[in-house]
């Protein structure tokens, strides 16, 4: 047998030990699986607790933490030169086992959320079932909507986005059996249900924030019928069916990139404090907004634009060379390359960059992003600090949007905030199933840090 066969064998054998129960029901599932997983934690903790993981220097202090090992985080794991892995499912296994709308298909949405909640692979009556539920649990207050309209139509599109997420909070079931006393044991059970509405509800907050900026405010309602990923594109106003496979795979690939982001972290460290999941995720989006981070993709496309507006479409490489130099030399960053992780192209811009190779190879503002594929990588390695000069998942997302109409890139990163919905809350489910602890990292001060270092050179 030669190796790819073996690779392939032991891919199926991995995927049958993932296969979901028959059951439909997702929390019946994860009612079966919580007592194993704490079992096995407690265990970890027992025989291994002392064990170190690695040596904390005053780089690592400085500089954002990077590469320190400090979190938790079951639903997926980040590998520097591979990409990420959701349960152990790579993006190109993701779109080989899970359910699609069609054969061949792009992954619903729903699957990914099953599979990082369960760490299985749902059948797709499970799928269907859990689509049914989303969408039965789908209703906005008005109050909501009443909560966005008190913001100018002006406001950025993730401040009236986290300021309804922010104002679903007021039927937070976590909120209210915390007053009446839950027993911690049971504070899972809220949690589950908290998570659930709201990864239901931020597509028709977020559809209501895109149609009062952009379309004068006429909702389109949700359609029961459709899937999670096919629904918010028609609420958005696009029903095209090849917008409906790129909302399903964005909200895939964008859901979830282990723990130490700043979205998943912030959703993470503010749930720890026991705040309910509407308030944790509300934080994580704000997170979200940052340039560095979720807020490149809207970067990206504008960037794209500049360079069209100032050098046009068919912009030669070396042109191209010297517009990125002149981006660095103003002292900003070039959007959508670099990563504080991978040292690799990311594998989310690859199946964007596949998508685009199938759908809308002839889109001049995807032959501008392969064009900049050749350019950036070599020009971030001449300025000699970046570690990573590959593209990341941002780098991508805009110019397939684009093509489609989706075309006000200043509301990308609500469609990021969308997605990341699915993994924060999945996260956040375990971490009240696990009883994981509050986060309260050490700091110290740079006197503490000096002092300590002249002692340990004397040493
Ligand atoms: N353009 C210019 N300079 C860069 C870039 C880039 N794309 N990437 C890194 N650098 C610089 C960085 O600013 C730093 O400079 P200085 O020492 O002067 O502060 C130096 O290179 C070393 O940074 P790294 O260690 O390579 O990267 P770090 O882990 O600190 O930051 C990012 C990671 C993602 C913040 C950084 O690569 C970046 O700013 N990229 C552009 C923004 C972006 O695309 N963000 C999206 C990330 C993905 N997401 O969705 O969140
Ligand atoms: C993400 O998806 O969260 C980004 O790639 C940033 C990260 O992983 O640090």
């Amino acid at each position: 047998m030669d190796s790819g066969q073996q690779s392939s064998l032991s891919n199926s054998v991995r995927w049958l030990q993932m296969q979901s129960s028959t059951d439909l029901d997702l929390k019946s599932q994860l009612q079966e699986l919580i007592p194993e997983q704490q079992d096995r934690l407690k265990k970890l903790k027992s025989e291994h607790g002392k064990v170190q993981l690695g040596n904390i220097t005053v780089d690592m202090v400085i500089g954002g933490m990077r590469g320190m090992t400090g979190l938790l985080w079951e639903t997926s794991l980040l590998d520097p030169e591979e990409g990420i892995r959701f349960r152990g499912l790579s993006i190109p296994e993701c779109q080989k086992v899970l359910p699609a709308a069609h054969s061949g298909g792009e992954p619903l949405p729903e699957g990914l959320l099953w599979l990082l909640l369960t760490g299985k692979v749902p059948s797709k009556e499970q799928v269907e079932a859990l689509s049914k539920d989303l969408a039965n649990r789908a209703a906005v207050p008005d109050y909501v909507y009443n909560a966005i309209d008190a913001l100018p139509s002006t406001a950025h599109p993730m401040t009236q986005f986290a300021s309804g997420v922010m104002a679903l909070q007021v039927q937070s079931e976590f909120q209210k059996a915390y007053e009446s006393g839950i027993h911690k044991s049971k504070f899972w059970d809220p949690t589950y249900e908290d998570c659930l509405n709201l990864i239901a509800r931020v597509p028709v907050v977020a559809a209501y924030v895109y149609q009062r900026m952009y379309k004068n405010g006429d909702s389109i309602p949700s359609d029961k019928s459709l899937d999670y990923g096919a629904n918010f594109s028609h609420m958005l106003g696009f029903d095209d069916a090849k917008m409906k496979e790129l909302m399903r795979l964005y909200i895939t690939i964008h859901s979830d990139h282990e723990g130490g982001n700043v979205s998943a972290h912030t959703g993470h460290l503010v749930g720890s404090a026991l705040s309910d999941p509407y308030l944790s995720f509300a934080a994580a989006l704000n997170g979200l907004a940052g340039p560095l981070h979720g807020l490149a993709n809207q970067e990206v496309l504008l960037w794209i634009k500049s360079v069209v507006e100032e050098c046009g479409e068919d912009i030669s490489k070396d042109q191209l060379k010297e517009y990125v130099w002149k981006t660095l030399n103003s002292g900003k960053v070039v959007p959508g390359y670099g990563h504080g992780v991978l040292r690799k192209t990311d594998p989310r811009y690859v199946c964007q960059r596949e998508f685009a190779l199938k759908h809308l190879p002839d889109d001049p503002l995807f032959q501008l992003v392969s064009k900049l594929y050749e350019v950036v990588p070599p020009v971030l390695t001449e300025l000699g600090k970046v570690k990573n000069p590959w593209p990341n998942v941002d780098a991508h997302s805009g110019v397939l949007l684009n093509h489609y109409g989706l075309t006000e890139a200043r509301y990308y990163t609500v469609l990021f905030g969308v997605s990341r919905s699915l993994g924060i809350c999945s996260q956040l489910i375990w971490d009240r199933a696990l009883g994981l602890a509050l986060e309260r990292p050490k700091s110290v001060t740079m006197d503490w840090l000096d002092a300590y270092c002249k002692k340990a050179s004397s040493a």
